[in-house]
């Protein structure tokens, strides 16, 4: 059971080849902080791809070594993006993360019917939260990638986190599919839907997880509010992962955590052919730090 984001620092494997990874658009100064940092910690080997003139002005500002690193001089943004997927689906890098480009542009790349990174699976952002009132780390997921997903969309995105958790070593996480109320209320999709995705996990149709729901978001994070309310779950209380909604609900959550109850995140896009870093411009160096390390361990 993890409780700090740093835990995770152990599962890297120090006899193993860093990751190559790729920067688009790279004359960033947060991604460039948190690029060398992991760089210099062994866990990638960057590759960065943008404006020289600007990318080199950060880095000799702040007096950053990336010695051998392979750097592509491209000014368009949009090229960039190409420039690092097609070296992503080539093999020459294993993970993808986002510059100076808004997420929309990076993520349209990623779709790209001819050279993205799409692999038939619905791609989902997961998201990992440190959370000092909580006894292990706790992740959300979507909070930034499918807007208003459907119930076959909300499969593909617990399925995506569920096989992470399970790589990190969380054999059968706990997942709480949220709603507003922890009745099913048949006007309320959300508690609909999350009837559903516990019946297909009670018939194995989803698998290597414990899923239930719908349950509200303080019974899905604390046996007392669960017990007050006579709820009789393996899931509440400690709950290893929470299924959005939808985005704006996700987002929001992701947001108050960070700036209500100065969670520490780290978080990573999945179900694509590579995982993607794409944090965003108010995410600390140490949020993004964190999420190469996700990626490194996709
Ligand atoms: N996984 C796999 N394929 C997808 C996904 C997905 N999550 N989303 C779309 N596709 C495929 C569709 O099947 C289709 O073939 C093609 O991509 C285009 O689909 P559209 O037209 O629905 O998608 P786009 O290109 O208009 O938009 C996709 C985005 C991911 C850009 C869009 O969903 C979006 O803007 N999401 C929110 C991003 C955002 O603003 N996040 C920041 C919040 S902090």
């Amino acid at each position: 059971m993890f409780k700090h984001l740093s835990d995770l620092q152990t599962l890297i494997d120090p006899a193993r080849p860093p990751k190559k990874l790729v920067l688009a658009v790279s004359q960033d100064i947060f991604s460039l902080n948190a690029l060398h940092k992991a760089f210099k910690a062994g866990f990638v080997q960057p590759i960065l791809i943008g404006d020289r003139e600007e990318t080199f002005s950060i880095i000799n500002e702040k007096g950053y070594d990336f010695d051998g690193v392979k750097f592509i001089d491209e000014k368009n943004p949009e090229k960039c993006v190409e420039i690092a997927v097609r070296m992503v689906n080539d093999g020459e890098a294993d993970i993808l993360m986002k510059g100076k480009v808004p997420t929309p542009v990076l993520l349209k790349g990623v779709l790209n019917k001819e050279w993205g990174l799409r692999t038939g699976q619905l791609l989902s952002h997961f998201a990992y939260f440190e959370v000092a009132t909580y006894h292990k780390l706790i992740a959300v997921t979507d909070v930034a990638m499918n807007i208003a997903p459907n119930l076959k969309d909300k499969i593909g995105i617990l399925n995506n986190s569920v096989k992470y958790l399970n790589t990190l070593g969380i054999e059968k996480p706990k997942v709480a599919v949220l709603g507003a109320i922890e009745m099913v209320n048949e006007s309320m999709q959300a508690t609909t839907d999350a009837a559903l995705l516990s019946k297909m996990n009670q018939r194995d149709q989803i698998k290597n997880c414990l899923v239930d729901g719908p349950l509200a978001f303080d019974n899905a994070v604390s046996f007392e509010s669960a017990h007050h309310k006579n709820i009789k779950s393996e899931v509440a209380g400690d709950t290893d992962l929470l299924l959005m909604p939808d985005i704006e609900v996700g987002n929001v959550l992701y947001k108050s955590l960070v700036f209500f109850a100065n969670a520490k995140v780290a978080s990573v896009i999945l179900g694509a052919s590579a995982p993607i870093v794409l944090t965003s411009r108010s995410d600390t160096e140490e949020s993004k730090f964190n999420s190469i390390l996700l990626a490194a361990l996709a």
